[in-house]
């Protein structure tokens, strides 16, 4: 396996990436360093309390490569998760996509070769488009790439100049493309946070046309223990998926969640569609699975989502600074 100790995590402060800081604090002796800009996105309180001979923090960008060269050559693993992630916003205002998820991963790349860095980057399922819905086939590390959105393509573009590095340069570098993720530290703007901080301020959810559309659910601890497995067993230039089994349409789980939170499941309203919207998601993680031996352990949808909205009724003070200007993002597109 590889060998870590000191490990860089670009977009620490983010909803998964500060989800995997707390996993290597409780799971690992590694000493951890995020690398995060604090874009509207980023929130340092994720990542608040942590010790500080095992912690630190940089406040930074993934395009300063001077920045960059001097955390690359204190550290020898870096996992890469910092990115531009919402698919609404890339409709709205494209470029930052393409800064942070192409240039930015161009920046760590050239270090990655100049450092000879293991790199681990994570990505997403959306770079394979969509499915319908009764497509008995999944994606899996053979399926073409197809995305829809510039959120998708700036992603899809990630992956392939990793790919590039790797077989030209030979960066020691793997590749995750994981499904939609919830839990706790997930920026108001998400589906599942939305709707549970909707419910808890008295206003309905908001489902985006009919709710057909399929995501596939895991647990952000589920791709934080899959993330670490490739991390110290996967095979230098491979791409795994990661995926839990956990397909829902979206009117389901706005119902969940309502129903969960004590209310009528049909107290919601329908909204405008999203331009562009991927159908189905599903992923087939046999690879992980069977070559690396990794298992989901957050199986039951309902109690993690109880326990999501319980984070989110007691963490208040953490969301309530972006509620306004989310919603009032959503309510000038009518959503
Ligand atoms: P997020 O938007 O919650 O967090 C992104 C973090 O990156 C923020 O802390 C932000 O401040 C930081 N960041 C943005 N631009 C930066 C820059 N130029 N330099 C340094 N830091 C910067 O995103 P997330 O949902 O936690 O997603 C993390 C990663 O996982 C992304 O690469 C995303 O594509 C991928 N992913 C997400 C999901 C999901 O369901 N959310 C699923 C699969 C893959
Ligand atoms: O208010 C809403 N109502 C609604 O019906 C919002 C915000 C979303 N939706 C729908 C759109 C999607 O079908 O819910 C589904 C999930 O939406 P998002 O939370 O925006 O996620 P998605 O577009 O599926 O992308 C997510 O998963 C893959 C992450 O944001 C990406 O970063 C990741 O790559």
């Amino acid at each position: 396996g590889n060998t870590v100790s000191k490990i860089l995590v670009t977009g620490g402060a983010g909803f998964i990436g500060s989800n995997f800081v707390h996993y290597l604090m409780s799971n690992t002796d590694h000493e951890v360093t995020v690398l995060d800009a604090l874009t509207y996105a980023g929130n340092k309180a994720s990542v608040e309390g942590l010790p500080a001979n095992r912690f630190s923090f940089v406040h930074g960008d993934i395009r300063d490569a001077e920045l960059v060269d001097e955390l690359f050559s204190k550290n020898d693993t870096v996992v890469h998760y910092a990115a531009e992630s919402h698919n609404d916003n890339s409709l709205d205002n494209p470029r930052p996509f393409l800064e942070t998820n192409i240039v930015g991963t161009y920046t760590l790349l050239e270090a990655a070769r100049k450092y000879d860095t293991r790199l681990h980057h994570i990505s997403t399922d959306e770079v394979y488009g969509d499915l319908e819905l009764d497509d008995p086939e999944r994606f899996s590390e053979s399926t073409p790439y197809n995305p829809s959105s510039p959120y998708s393509s700036t992603k899809a573009g990630s992956d392939l100049l990793v790919r590039a590095w790797v077989r030209s340069f030979g960066v020691r570098a793997t590749i995750s493309n994981c499904s939609n993720n919830y839990g706790p530290y997930q920026h108001v703007e998400k589906f599942i946070p939305r709707q549970i901080t909707n419910v808890i301020r008295g206003v309905r959810p908001k489902l985006y046309g009919a709710g057909e559309n399929v995501r596939d659910w895991i647990h952000a601890d589920d791709h934080s223990s899959a993330v670490m497995t490739i991390v110290d067993k996967g095979v230098l230039g491979e791409t795994y998926l990661i995926g839990a089994d956990g397909e829902k349409n979206n009117k389901d789980v706005v119902e969940l969640i309502l129903t969960t939170m004590g209310l009528p499941a049909d107290a919601y309203d329908h909204v405008t569609d999203r331009p562009g919207h991927d159908l189905r998601y599903a992923i087939d993680s046999t690879k992980l699975r069977t070559e690396l031996g990794w298992m989901p352990t957050h199986a039951d949808f309902e109690s993690g989502i109880a326990a999501t909205i319980d984070w989110y009724k007691n963490n208040e003070a953490w969301w309530a600074p972006t509620k306004d200007a989310t919603e009032a993002f959503y309510a000038s597109k009518g959503q």
